[in-house]
This record gives C-alpha cells, structure tokens and sequence, in this order.
C-alpha cells in the first residue's frame, strides 16, 4: 500500500505550563484526508528544523495567537494579543525550509497570517480597533455553525478547490492581513473587505484561508474538501 504523506503540523503553544497542544479536529481533518499528521515541536534550531521539514510532505501551519508586529515592522499596538517569540521564530523556520523544499503549505486562521508576513506583508493587528469596530469576526463559540459569508474570486485557488461564489463560514479571529504580499495572490474576501484567502502566485499548492474549516471537515465534504486538496498536493 501507498505510504501515506508526512504532514508536520504547527501547532500551539502553552507557555505557562510549558506544554505543545493541537486541536484534535485539525489532525481528524487531515487523517480523513489521507495524511498522517505529525505535531511539530517548536525549536529555534535552524539544523533539526532543516531535517524536520526534509522528512515531511507538506507544512500545516494551524491557528494561535498573534503574530509578533516587529516582524512586519510595525508598533504593537495595546489591543494586540500576547506574542510568543519561540512559536514566531519556529514557524518562520520551517515555513522558509518547507518552501525551498517546494512543498505544499497550508495556513489557518494565524496561519495565513504567518505566510502574509513571512513573505513581506502586513497585518490589521485589532478588526475592531483598526477596521471599524467589526465584531462578527469573533463567533466565541459553536464553531461548527457559519458566522459571515466570503466571496471567492472567480479565478482564485479557493474556486477551484470549493466551485462556488459564495459560502458561510466561522469566524475566530481579531487580527487579519491588511497589506497583502507582493507574491500572495487574495482568493476571497468578506463582504467589508477582510482578506478570508490567499495562495502563493507561482504556486497552487501553498495557501491560506483566515476562517477555521476544521470544525466544518466532519459534517461538509466543502470544508474538508480544502484538506483533501492539500493532502493530494503531498
Ligand atoms: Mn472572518
């Protein structure tokens, strides 16, 4: 039997107790999907990071906190969430090794946050402070039920994974892409204008989506259609 692919999965970080943690829904999405995922301990060593990423077929880069604003060159501002160096100089790393390898990326919520800055982009650090006091970005809970709708662009990579115009999804996030990366390509948007998808211009196999489809994989063949494209890419 065909060996399934190696997905290293990013995951998030409880500084406090000193713990790695993944949401289980993540790794069902990609299981389901035909991958074997596996959590990536996070570490600044940019030799076991190289080997790490020469070992696996594709990079996950899952939701978390904010992304350090020195990185995009910009002032935290007070409504910025709390940073975690370690997890930002670890996702940097892998994400550079996972991209010289050519392999494919895929980004939620933080991570295509994390893919914008990476590749000189920017970032809205507060939607309600820096965007007009839009809170319907920030569900709270019942994750598995829509929150707002997203347009595709017609000839963006979303539409070819999802054929369809518009669709309802959650919403658990404060912070989203504000000037989008010269090499980023935007795949959808909300109806204020809030980056919801992008994808790498030169490539059809490195993207991002700003919504959580990973509490929609178990009941909609839409949302964990986005998990089976990026496991096939491997
Ligand atoms: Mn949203």
């Amino acid at each position: 039997m065909k060996m399934k692919p190696l997905i290293g999965v990013c995951a998030s970080h409880d500084i406090g107790n000193r713990q790695f943690f993944v949401r289980e829904n993540y790794m069902e999405s990609l299981i389901r999907a035909g991958g074997i995922p596996v959590l990536l301990p996070m570490n600044t060593d940019a030799e076991v990071c190289r080997q790490m990423m020469e070992r696996m077929d594709a990079l996950f880069l899952a939701g978390g906190g904010d992304v350090d604003p020195a990185y995009y060159h910009m002032e935290k501002i007070p409504e910025c969430g709390e940073i975690d160096p370690l997890r930002d100089a670890f996702e940097f790393l892998v994400l550079k090794e996972a991209l010289d390898r050519n392999l494919p990326v895929f980004g939620v919520c933080r991570g295509i946050q994390v893919m914008n800055v990476f590749f000189g982009g920017t970032l809205i650090q507060d939607i309600p402070t820096q965007a007009g006091g839009l809170e319907v970005h920030q569900q709270g809970d019942h994750y598995d039920l829509p929150i707002h709708s997203i347009d595709l662009c017609p000839d963006g990579l979303l539409a070819k994974i999802i054929p369809e115009k518009k669709i309802a999804v959650n919403s658990s996030h404060h912070q989203s892409i504000l000037k989008v990366a010269d090499a980023l390509s935007v795949d959808a948007f909300s109806e204020e204008g809030i980056i919801e998808a992008v994808h790498l211009k030169n490539s059809e196999k490195v993207y991002g989506v700003q919504f959580h489809p990973e509490h929609f994989t178990y009941k909609s063949k839409i949302a964990q259609s986005l998990f089976d494209y990026f496991v096939s890419c491997a």
